[in-house]
């Protein structure tokens, strides 16, 4: 699959995330479409995963940290035909297996840990690379984390272990989009300079342009390669990116768009793949 591809899935998923939070009236768009095109390489191109046997044991795992983007998983998942197109329309409704945080006892293939509180990502990332080491086992595990993310104390403890058991199948991806639930994350709580906090922590580190397919998959493959160490994509991303009126703003973060901001964002998307 060619980037010119992943480019048009890249627009459907923005165009399920937009469509999903217009009709369930609540979640959080702007996190969900600054990792579209993270997600998008990592399923389309990276990962070893089939949707027709998302429990097979050579598979590789993937842990959604910042667990209130789910809609771009749920999008991503669509388009691999895990989830039918019809269920994204039940998104946060009562009884529906997608609700506003991954939940693995909804057994929605491809959901592997129920996430939300944010800071536990990584650790249970390094446990099931610690665990697939233990067993000589070659899958990968990749996990998406938040940049507000990072100020939580556990993803260090986290980092520290990591490093230590040399977990050189695990992936993690931050999504650095430079703002958090109510601001600029420099502002909040400094996490910078986070390349170099992760290099003293014994990690590969791997900074790129999240929104550049190439350039994305140039790192996924750069950190594949990465022997002893575990490795970190630094994502450099905008929040709300494909939907002029959400982009780089905090106010979007957790708001559904109304019946008109749902077309005209559709129609600004369908724009650009036309
Ligand atoms: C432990 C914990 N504290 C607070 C929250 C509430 N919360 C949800 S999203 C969010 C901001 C996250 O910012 P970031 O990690 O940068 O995510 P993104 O910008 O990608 O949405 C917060 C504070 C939470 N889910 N978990
Ligand atoms: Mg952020």
């Amino acid at each position: 699959m060619d980037n010119s591809d992943l480019k048009i899935i890249s627009a459907n998923v923005r165009k399920d995330i937009i469509k999903m939070l217009g009709i369930s009236g609540s979640g959080h768009p702007g996190g969900s479409l600054s990792c579209v095109e993270l997600l998008v390489s990592l399923y389309f191109k990276h990962m070893n995963f089939n949707p027709l046997n998302s429990v097979s044991p050579d598979r590789d795992y993937f842990v959604l940290s910042k667990g209130h983007v789910c809609p771009v998983l749920y999008a991503v998942l669509a388009q691999k035909e895990c989830i039918k197109a019809d269920e994204l329309c039940t998104l946060r409704k009562a009884g529906s297996r997608l609700q506003g945080h991954p939940a693995k006892d909804k057994a929605i293939p491809g959901v592997e840990v129920s996430t939300g509180s944010l800071g536990y990502g990584l650790s249970i990332a390094v446990g099931i690379a610690a665990g697939l080491k233990c067993a000589a086992k070659s899958n990968r595990v990749y996990v998406l984390m938040g940049d507000g993310e990072q100020q939580e104390g556990s993803v260090w403890e986290a980092a520290m272990s990591a490093s230590h058991f040399k977990l050189d199948n695990l992936c993690a991806i931050i999504d650095d989009n430079g703002l958090q639930i109510d601001g600029a994350t420099k502002e909040i709580m400094n996490i910078a300079p986070i390349a170099a906090k992760y290099a003293a922590f014994g990690w590969n580190v791997i900074e790129t342009d999240g929104h550049d397919l190439a350039a994305v998959d140039r790192a996924y493959s750069l950190a594949a390669d990465c022997k002893d160490k575990p490795s970190v994509i630094i994502a450099k991303t905008v929040k709300g990116k494909g939907v002029s009126f959400m982009e780089n703003l905090a106010s979007w973060h957790g708001k559904a768009p109304s019946k008109d901001e749902v077309l005209k964002a559709i129609e600004e998307i369908d724009k650009s793949i036309a």
